[in-house]
């Protein structure tokens, strides 16, 4: 079992929330306005098309490249521009193209026109380095922008702000010492690329989205940024720009987390938010196998189940799927990611209402798929997006507080209705033994009102100091809904105190809430054991292996625990070598208790420590031992998985607390890896 650690798109949208911010000018209604098509679009389709789809990802005997192939192979500039007589895609249809992203569902089309290496697949009055010098001779953004206006898709451009062959643009790669940079001006490339983008949207009719990207060097800012979207809006006044316009997008989240950004949606890239925010517009882009540009080598395409299960998560969690497609040099869609729309498309002929113009889910997570919802005149459709059928004919709604008018299957085309029944908080649906599709069923619920739901209390907490603070992460607002808490270590009831954020604990501290509704408790209890060590500083006297060293000491004091799978990254593994750590707590504290925590998988050839031993100090420097265990190797037999070696102490008064554990150096004889190197495996120092 992973446990993963989810990025919380609460906290980085919250942070990011004010900085995904419209134009200065542009009413809340206005603004609306100008997203909402993209809003109920929930689903479009990306192409990264170029001169790199000539190498098709292979250079020199290299098969892993992409659309960065001028970079990731250090091609020169006149090398690189020995494509321009190759790229004839003879078998380009636009119409083809626009058919297929149409049956897909998808809405709009987001198109490079120019990539980072400054290849334009339009008619450019600016560059010769474009379609034109090419024997293709063909504009294609022309001809994409009609075939998409003609099936009522809208036509979007991907525009690089990064340019590796303008002369005036920097900086330039770093390998590139055969190219000056004496008299080049950033000023006058971002004049240039300001005149392109307004070839761009004076050209081919009403464009969607300003796709912008490559904003991430040190030239690019968040003035120049600005100062681009007003510019871009002042061209066309109903475009969308995406965040990509500023400069610092916080990495793959895709979502400015720092300073203040114009721009009207936030870009995820490769990763779907854990949690999303109902209201906030963000995109994911996807590639179906890893390369945005075509690389014949790459055969390791998600399948159409991850796609569209994909799909439906991200619109439960409000944002859109901008999923991706390379086409070859001879302008074909790969023939693998061509299946993929086409079963994409046979769910979305069926269940695309589940889809469009839907808004996030009100739950925050079901064990059996996701939820999307519609409001509209006071009553809201509850679209329950079914990936694992219940084999007992039971799909049990969490905590859905309101009698629903009726449910039946979206597939249904008579809408026959579902027997519903509740079993204490819970609706439940009885629902057929076959699913009405093998990847996603939906199931729909129509409720008279809005969709009010329980949600068992979540709490986020940070270090204060010497002590913590805890803050209920989301209310519900229902008048009979309270979290009650405890801080003695017993289990919360009716009469238990009512939680109102934040609540400060002083360390060590053992709290323990639950949400109740109607003075019953709805959810598990959560329970926050807070030792002394949690947050506070581990220094290691020798270093783990690279291999296996989660976050660093810092892992030894976090508060989290590794599991039972010693590769989900919370582990610090030692390979023939001790644990000795301390813990420093900052200042002299009352110490009874010293937990080591540590892994026991003799198959991965990791074994406990033989000893441990706690001692404590005032000064760091002196340590008196105050517990510890000696094991003989054929001990751990009786172990396997998380283990904890807990020490009750009489209550010292120390700074300090050392921890070391001695590995047991080679395999046992009886063991597969006899004489070999043993590893040794542990988390979590807890002082309490
Ligand atoms: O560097 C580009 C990459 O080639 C691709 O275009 C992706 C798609 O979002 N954007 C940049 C990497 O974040």
């Amino acid at each position: 079992m992973n446990r993963t650690i989810h990025i919380s798109a609460c906290a980085i949208l919250l942070a990011g929330l004010g900085t995904i911010a419209p134009a200065q000018s542009e009413t809340p209604e206005q603004h609306n306005a100008r997203m909402q098509w993209w809003r109920e679009a929930r689903f479009g389709l990306f192409i990264h098309w170029g001169l790199y789809s000539v190498p098709a990802g292979e250079w020199k005997g290299e098969t892993s490249h992409g659309e960065w192939i001028r970079e990731t192979a250090r091609i020169p500039l006149q090398e690189y521009d020995k494509f321009l007589p190759r790229f004839n895609p003879v078998k380009f249809d636009p119409d083809e193209w626009v058919r297929m992203a149409k049956n897909a569902g998808m809405k709009y089309i987001v198109i490079t026109s120019k990539h980072h290496d400054g290849f334009c697949l339009f008619d450019s009055k600016e560059t010769d380095f474009d379609v034109m010098s090419t024997p293709f001779k063909r504009d294609i953004m022309k001809e994409l922008s009609e075939a998409c206006r003609k099936e009522g898709i809208t036509i979007c451009w991907y525009h690089s702000i990064m340019d590796w062959h303008h002369p005036d643009y920097l900086p330039r790669r770093e390998w590139e010492t055969d190219r000056p940079t004496e008299g080049a001006s950033v000023d006058r490339y971002v004049e240039h690329m300001k005149r392109q983008l307004e070839e761009l949207t004076s050209n081919y009719g009403p464009i969607g989205v300003l796709w912008f990207d490559g904003e991430w060097e040190k030239t690019w800012n968040d003035a120049r940024g600005r100062d681009l979207y007003a510019y871009v809006r002042s061209l066309q006044p109903g475009i969308i720009i995406n965040n990509r316009v500023g400069a610092g997008r916080a990495g793959m989240e895709g979502l400015t987390t720092e300073g203040a950004f114009a721009a009207d949606f936030g870009t995820p890239e490769q990763q779907i938010p854990a949690t999303g925010l109902p209201g906030v517009d963000w995109e994911t882009c996807m590639t179906m196998n890893d390369h945005w540009g075509y690389n014949k080598n790459d055969k390791n395409w998600k399948s159409a189940k991850e796609l569209l299960q994909m799909l439906a998560d991200i619109a439960s969690k409000g944002g859109n799927f901008l999923l991706n497609i390379g086409p070859t040099a001879e302008g074909l869609f790969p023939p693998e990611s061509v299946e993929r729309l086409s079963a994409i498309g046979e769910w979305m002929t069926v269940n695309s209402e589940a889809i469009y113009g839907t808004q996030a889910s009100p739950f925050r997570s079901l064990s059996w798929g996701r939820c999307t919802q519609k409001e509209a005149n006071g009553k809201t459709v509850l679209y329950l997006h079914v990936f694992d059928w219940p084999a007992d004919r039971t799909l049990v709604i969490p905590g859905l507080l309101h009698e629903p008018e009726r449910a039946y299957l979206l597939s249904d085309a008579k809408q026959s209705a579902l027997a519903l029944s509740r079993d204490g908080f819970n609706m439940v649906i009885a629902v057929p033994r076959t699913p009405p599709d093998p990847i996603n069923s939906v199931v729909v619920v129509e409720l008279k009102d809005r969709a009010s739901v329980l949600h068992p209390a979540e709490f986020t907490r940070s270090s204060k100091g010497d002590g913590l603070e805890i803050v209920l992460k989301s209310e519900v607002k229902e008048k009979e809904y309270v979290v009650r808490y405890t801080v003695d270590g017993s289990l919360p009831t009716v009469k238990s105190s009512e939680f109102s954020s934040p609540v400060k604990l002083k360390y060590p501290a053992v709290f323990k809430a639950a949400a109740f509704y109607k003075d019953k408790q709805f959810g598990e209890v959560t329970i926050m054991d807070i030792p002394l060590s949690v947050g506070k500083r581990v220094t290691l006297t020798t270093l783990p292996s690279v291999k296996y060293n989660a976050e660093g000491a810092s892992s030894l004091s976090d508060g989290m625990f590794g599991t039972n799978e010693y590769t989900d990254g919370k582990w610090l593994g030692f390979e023939q070598s001790d644990l000795e750590a301390v813990v420093d707590l900052g200042e002299s504290s009352t110490i009874h208790n010293v937990t080591l925590t540590y892994l026991v998988q003799t198959a991965a050839w990791i074994f406990g420590p033989t000893e441990i031993e706690y001692a404590v100090s005032d000064d760091g420097k002196t340590f008196q031992k105050v517990g510890a265990v000696k094991k003989e190797p054929g001990q751990w037999k009786d172990e396997r998985g998380v283990n904890r070696f807990s020490r009750d102490l009489n209550r010292v008064k120390a700074r300090y607390v050392r921890v070391s554990a001695k590995n047991i150096g080679v395999c046992p004889d009886d063991h597969a890896g006899k004489g070999g190197k043993a590893w040794l495996f542990v988390d979590e120092i807890s002082v309490r």
